[in-house]
């Protein structure tokens, strides 16, 4: 890999000596959340995963190159930017080649962390099965990514403003194991329950680890998806984030929206809609999944002799 990858020198040096390392991706922080909260955010969760006893890889493309862990003034430039694309597996090798910046999706984060040698991930929620894909077959990327790529997710389960159990269905299609932490629910990203099971259930990083390993071990590709659900401090019932889902999607129909602009534009509307508090509950629920993804990896790192 290279000069393609460039790995910051923490990470580098974490990897070398077999710690723990989370990788956590960028289009949260340019399409997801607004300025400054972004920028905010993205410090906090670094912090969460150091606290938690891992170091963190923030993954981006710069200058075209992918950039494994990002020094505070890479990172702020990003958090700024307006230009940045956002870059899903089918747009990352254009980016590279045309010297371009660009952040990551959970799809494009976990090739990136998956060649540059790191197994867990910590995100907000997935993409998935978007609400009305009967028509628009709008499915994100990043289920097929988690059928074939190597890396453990944590999310806090998928967005709620897609289809889930049309997104639970997919999952199950592409062999792609769906475990909930420590409850029997899936959970919905701002609320603890979606109202549908999960496939499968754990309550110990340890395991969690250990059933990545297996996965290996059997030969099987891909990755895993862990449903982490939102403290329930900080949670927002379902109940009442519901009409305001259905209104934000009339909303994106009624202007077109289509393509890579839906998800920024139904988080955007749904940030407007509550007042700010879907964003609070965001940022809550990815430092959430960031210690999480820190205690797997660190059960990980314990099970694998270093390189
Ligand atoms: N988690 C969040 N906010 C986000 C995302 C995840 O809390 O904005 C991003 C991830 O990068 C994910 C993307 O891959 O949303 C999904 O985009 P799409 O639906 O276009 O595949
Ligand atoms: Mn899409």
């Amino acid at each position: 890999m290279g000069g393609m990858i460039q790995r910051a020198p923490e990470v580098a040096e974490a990897m070398d000596r077999g710690l723990p390392v989370v990788a956590l991706e960028s289009t949260i922080i340019t399409h997801g959340m607004p300025f400054p909260q972004n920028l905010d955010t993205a410090r906090a969760v670094e912090a969460e995963v150091r606290r938690a006893g891992a170091v963190p890889a923030t993954i981006a493309v710069m200058g075209g190159r992918i950039r494994v862990g990002l020094p505070g003034e890479d990172l702020e430039r990003l958090a700024r930017s307006r230009e940045a694309a956002k870059l899903s597996r089918a747009d990352l090798a254009v980016c590279l080649a045309r010297g371009g910046t660009g952040s990551t999706t959970v799809a494009a984060t976990m090739i990136c962390a998956a060649r540059a040698g790191i197994a867990v991930f910590a995100t907000g929620g997935i993409g998935g099965v978007h609400r009305g894909a009967e028509d628009t077959f709008d499915i994100s990327a990043d289920l097929q990514e988690l059928a074939q790529t190597p890396v453990t997710v944590v999310a806090a389960g998928a967005k709620a403003i897609l289809d889930l159990p049309k997104t639970l269905e997919v999952l199950e299609t592409l062999g792609v194991p769906v475990i909930a932490f420590g409850q029997d629910a899936f959970p919905a990203f701002w609320s603890r329950d979606s109202g549908l099971g999960a496939p499968l259930r754990l309550d110990d990083p340890g395991r969690i680890a250990a059933a990545h390993l297996m996965r290996a071990r059997l030969g099987l590709p891909g990755g895993q998806l862990v449903a982490n659900p939102i403290p329930e401090k900080d949670e927002i019932p379902a109940a009442r984030l519901a009409p305001l889902i259905a209104e934000a999607q009339t909303l994106a129909r009624a202007r077109g929206i289509t393509g890579k602009a839906v998800t920024p534009f139904l988080l955007q509307t749904l940030h407007d809609l509550t007042e700010g508090q879907t964003l609070v509950a965001n940022i809550a629920l990815v430092l959430n999944n960031a210690r999480l993804a820190a205690q797997i990896a660190a059960a990980m790192a314990a099970a694998t002799p270093a390189a």
